[in-house]
């Protein structure tokens, strides 16, 4: 068994955790440029000041439970903290390098994103920054050398910070229409070199992370139904235009999957595992269905959630939907109604119970190759829509040795497996997957805690969690390795 032969092997990046070059070239400050670095057992943290009283401070930016910022407070960046995405692993400086050394392993693909602050600095311009959009034109230019297929996340965790300042972020309706804008724009400069884009990176983590995926310092029930209800219309509005512009562009939605195990037979875990399904499923029925589906509307007439909307918003939505779907992935979790038995694995976003039956790493998430295969069956049976895996991978704490070299076999061992249940999904099942891009294939910062100590490249980059280091780039032993499985279209995982 083997992957068809115009299979997208690659990698994937964003900019806010990759690119750096914050201030340069004209570019305009983000809301994750706002974050600070934190651990495995410290949260990352959005610092703010209250512009009345000049007073300061931040608060953690804790999955599910974010809390407020003080009233009269904005996010900013002060001069005493530190902030991994300013430089992030440089990319900004490092593109022909990074470039060729996905060229060498014989990328057909590499997923970034755009950094939407270096198109429209502020989010509500005017007019496009020349300067940033000659960069993409650069990076697209390199890319094409070779014969590397860009796909484009127009959105990924980077909203311009002054659209939350001004507006309050994304459960602002005037937010679709600065970044319908902003996906024209780009698509029209780009024609002829970007085919794939995808609109909102893990659109579905808007309600956990609301700050990050949405702008948002409102964090209750409403204002985030209301910005994911903003961002499904705007995905909508950018297929129309897409379409309109060229029968070439393809427009796909991005979903944070996880396959969701009982850990007990236990009748009320089946309904615990399909409710949990649901949370997650509810954005792809929109964006990719096509429609609202009923247990979500049933759950906001309890919560008493009333959307801001228009009878035209169902019709796009409808009419729309994304051409393709692409999630990531990188293991399951297990919950249960069984208190007693509950124990946090104690990963940085996702939380259930310890699964005996797999590992997890020193984050805790767990590795289970079998996701792959599930997620792609579950999506594949619900939209029958082409598939994308656009993150897939494993974090570690990677050591130098002293001759320079990085034996990931752990990593290696992790992407076999994985790769193996993407086999099964495409040749025992029927699926129809077009790529499989591995997250981070160039060492970047965590989204989660900040941190570059959770390394998931083939590729290192010298730069510890402080910001000190190099940024000089050497090759893991999984480089290697990646090479030799797309050059055998994924026929030798040895
Ligand atoms: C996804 C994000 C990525 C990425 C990945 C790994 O949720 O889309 O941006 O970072 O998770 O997570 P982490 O960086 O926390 O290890």
């Amino acid at each position: 068994m083997s992957f068809p032969k115009n299979f997208l092997w690659g990698g994937a990046t964003a900019a806010n955790q990759y690119e750096g070059g914050y201030l340069e070239g004209g570019k305009g400050i983000n809301t994750s440029d706002t974050l600070t670095n934190g651990s495995h057992t410290t949260p990352r943290r959005v610092t703010w000041v209250i512009p009345e009283t000049g007073e300061t401070g931040s608060v953690p930016l804790t999955f599910g439970k974010t809390e407020f910022l003080p009233k009269g407070a904005i996010p900013t960046i002060l001069d005493d903290e530190y902030y991994p995405s300013h430089v992030a692993t440089d990319f900004y400086h490092h593109y022909k390098e990074d470039i060729a050394l996905m060229g060498e392993m014989g990328f057909k693909t590499f997923r970034l994103s755009m950094n939407w602050a270096r198109i429209f600095p502020n989010g509500d311009d005017e007019n496009p920054n020349e300067e940033g959009l000659k960069f993409y034109d650069e990076v697209f230019d390199e890319c094409a050398k070779y014969g590397i297929e860009p796909l484009v996340t127009l959105s990924h965790y980077e909203t311009p910070l002054n659209l939350t300042i001004k507006y309050g972020g994304w459960k602002n309706r005037k937010c679709i229409d600065f970044f319908v804008k902003y996906a024209i724009t780009v698509m029209k400069r780009y024609l002829g070199k970007v085919k794939y884009y995808l609109t909102f990176n893990e659109i579905n983590i808007m309600c956990m992370m609301p700050y990050m995926a949405g702008g948002l310092t409102d964090f209750g029930d409403q204002a985030k139904a209301q910005g994911e209800h903003n961002q499904f219309v705007a995905s909508a509005r950018v297929v129309k235009e897409a379409h309109e512009i060229s029968p070439e562009l393809r427009i796909g939605q991005m979903l944070a999957y996880s396959p969701l195990y009982a850990y007990t037979c236990d009748p009320n875990d089946q309904i615990m595992v399909m409710e949990g399904m649901h949370q997650t499923l509810f954005y792809s029925d929109v964006q990719t269905g096509g429609y609202y589906p009923d247990y979500k509307l049933k759950e906001y007439e309890r919560k008493g959630i009333v959307l801001e909307d228009t009878p035209e918003d169902y019709e796009l939505i409808k009419n729309y939907s994304s051409d393709f779907l692409s999630f990531s992935c990188y293991g399951s979790n297990t919950v249960t109604t069984h208190q007693e038995l509950i124990d946090n694995t104690g990963g940085n976003f996702f939380m259930g119970v310890k699964n005996p039956y797999l590992e997890t790493n020193a984050w805790g998430w767990s590795t289970d190759p079998a996701c792959l295969r599930l997620a792609l069956n579950t999506l594949y049976d619900r939209y029958h829509k082409p598939l994308w895996i656009v993150e897939n991978g494993i974090g570690w704490n990677d050591v130098k040795e002293e001759n320079g070299s990085i034996h990931d076999t752990y990593r290696i061992d992790y992407l076999r497996k994985n790769i193996k249940s993407m086999d099964d999904a495409i040749n025992l099942d029927g699926v129809d997957l077009m790529g499989y891009t591995m997250w981070g294939c160039i060492d970047l910062v965590s989204a989660g805690t900040g941190e570059m100590r959770k390394r998931y490249g083939f590729v290192y980059v010298d730069r510890d969690d402080e910001g000190n280091g190099t940024l000089a780039r050497s090759k893991k032993d999984s480089f290697y390795w990646y090479k030799k499985v797309i050059a055998s279209d994924g026929a030798d995982l040895d």
